[in-house]
């Protein structure tokens, strides 16, 4: 059986445990969904969801696949350690999807008049939201002119039973393909993907060249060629053992207004007009669950997307700084890189490597190899310690970004913040970290001293 989000949800049940739980009890897609992983966030708990019943849907919806970094490390069959190295070797060796000529995604097919986006559940998560979205979607375009195949996650608003508002970042791929396809005035065909395996959502994340197929990379990480069926109704191929496609075309010149939506960063971004896409045929498994990642700064919407780009952050500035210990992503586009400095200005390589290898990075910080990237009060005492404002930070003004940061003055162009935190001008030559002595340290054993502490 090739690896789908059914396998993946086996997986889970059988070696999580308190990983899985049914929802049987009836409940509303309109924030109530929302509030229940919310309030289980705040015990710091993120299991996976199944909603068996959800308030005039026709389908189950699942949450949290993608929540925590063990979670997905499993289904690519490592412990969270490895998670990097994993995605990395992915990466390094793609194997190309494979067409088939039948999938279950296409068991059952709805098209022209029988499309209902509002028989699918739907979430709305915030206040802030103008209308239900879909968010965990994978969207499968093809370029034009070299006919690969371009794989993103991109929020999709309902506006009615058969279209949605799209947001594609300028810059990115997608936007890039549409763009192609819009100045020869032509709508550009698009498969939407629900219901997938993490191994196809970490491919899909893949932030590298134009060229690279992310159907490649997911190939790699599963170690066997994802299938892909032709669409019925668009020039499309989407996964065979998807839960739902959606088939659909973005329009060209076409443009109405989409948000305000609650986003990752925790902000309601502002409406625009935005593109529109209108779906012609919805295709489905008999049984069909609908898979869910929660918008907005839950959990799921943190975890999953910064694997990919801490994975590509890594390989960029491991290129110019061999001694690169860890890349981790800490805060909305705010990377902390860890190093052993081998010269002065070093880190200023690794931060300008950073920048030009993803754009929505706005703020680095270099420690030294003393300092765990992934305690933040560890990198604040850095800071504190080993920071001279005027000779450590540097600003490259006026630079392309996030589309989302809601500081920007203008949208989508942001000053670009870099923080030598490393010891200058080594950490050999630095004030010498006070220590209780190793020797001591292993000698006393509190239980000695202290025979009644709880
Ligand atoms: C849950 C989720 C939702 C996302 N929504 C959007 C979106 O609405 N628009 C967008 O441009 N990128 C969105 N992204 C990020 C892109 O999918 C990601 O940058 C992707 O790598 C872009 O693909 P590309 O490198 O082929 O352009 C989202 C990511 C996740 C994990
Ligand atoms: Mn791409």
């Amino acid at each position: 059986m090739p690896a789908d989000l059914r396998s993946f949800l086996e997986q889970v049940q059988r070696q999580e445990p308190r990983g899985f739980y049914r929802v049987s009890r009836e409940i509303d897609p309109r924030y109530e969904m929302a509030a229940v992983v919310t309030q289980l966030e705040q015990q710091r708990r993120v299991p996976v969801l199944l909603f068996e019943r959800v308030r005039g849907a026709r389908f189950p919806a699942v949450v949290n696949c993608f929540a925590s970094r063990e979670r997905l490390a499993r289904a690519l069959g490592v412990p969270a350690a490895q998670l990097p190295a994993r995605y990395q070797e992915g990466v390094d060796h793609p194997i190309p999807p494979k067409v088939v000529e039948r999938g279950p995604v296409q068991a059952v097919v709805e098209a022209g008049d029988a499309v209902d986006l509002t028989a699918l559940p739907l979430m709305m998560y915030h206040d802030t939201d103008r209308a239900p979205y879909i968010t965990a979607g994978i969207v499968f375009a093809r370029d034009p002119e070299s006919g690969r195949c371009n794989l993103s996650y991109n929020r999709l608003m309902l506006r009615d039973r058969a279209h949605l508002g799209i947001f594609m970042t300028v810059g990115k791929h997608l936007h890039e393909i549409y763009s192609r396809m819009e100045t020869r005035g032509r709508p550009l065909p698009i498969a939407i993907a629900l219901g997938n395996h993490p191994a196809w959502a970490l491919g899909a994340l893949y932030i590298g060249p134009y060229q690279v197929e992310e159907a490649g990379i997911i190939g790699g990480l599963l170690g066997s060629p994802l299938e892909l069926v032709a669409g019925k109704t668009q020039d499309v191929l989407a996964p065979a053992h998807a839960e739902i496609v959606l088939e659909a075309e973005i329009l060209p010149h076409a443009r109405e207004e989409e948000g305000p939506f609650g986003e990752f960063h925790g902000y309601a971004t502002a409406p625009r007009p935005r593109q529109v896409v209108r779906v012609t045929a919805i295709t489905h498994r008999e049984d069909a669950i609908y898979q869910d990642v929660l918008g907005g700064s839950h959990r799921e919407h943190l975890v999953l997307p910064t694997i990919p780009m801490e994975a590509n952050l890594d390989r960029a500035v491991r290129a110019v700084v061999p001694t690169l210990r860890a890349a981790r992503m800490a805060a909305p586009f705010t990377c902390i890189l860890s190093m052993e400095k081998r010269f002065e200005g070093q880190p200023r390589s690794a931060i300008l490597a950073a920048f030009a290898a993803e754009l929505y990075l706005k703020h680095v910080i270099v420690v030294d190899e003393d300092v765990d990237p992934g305690n933040l009060g560890q990198v604040l005492w850095a800071m504190g310690t080993r920071v001279q404002a005027g000779r450590d930070v540097f600003i490259i003004p006026a630079v392309p970004g996030s589309n989302l940061d809601p500081s920007a003055e203008r949208e989508g162009i942001v000053d670009k913040l870099g923080i030598d935190a490393t010891a200058k001008p080594s950490l050999k030559e630095f004030a010498p970290r006070s220590r209780v002595p190793d020797d001591v340290m292993a000698r006393i054993r509190l239980e000695d001293y202290l025979p009644d502490l709880k």
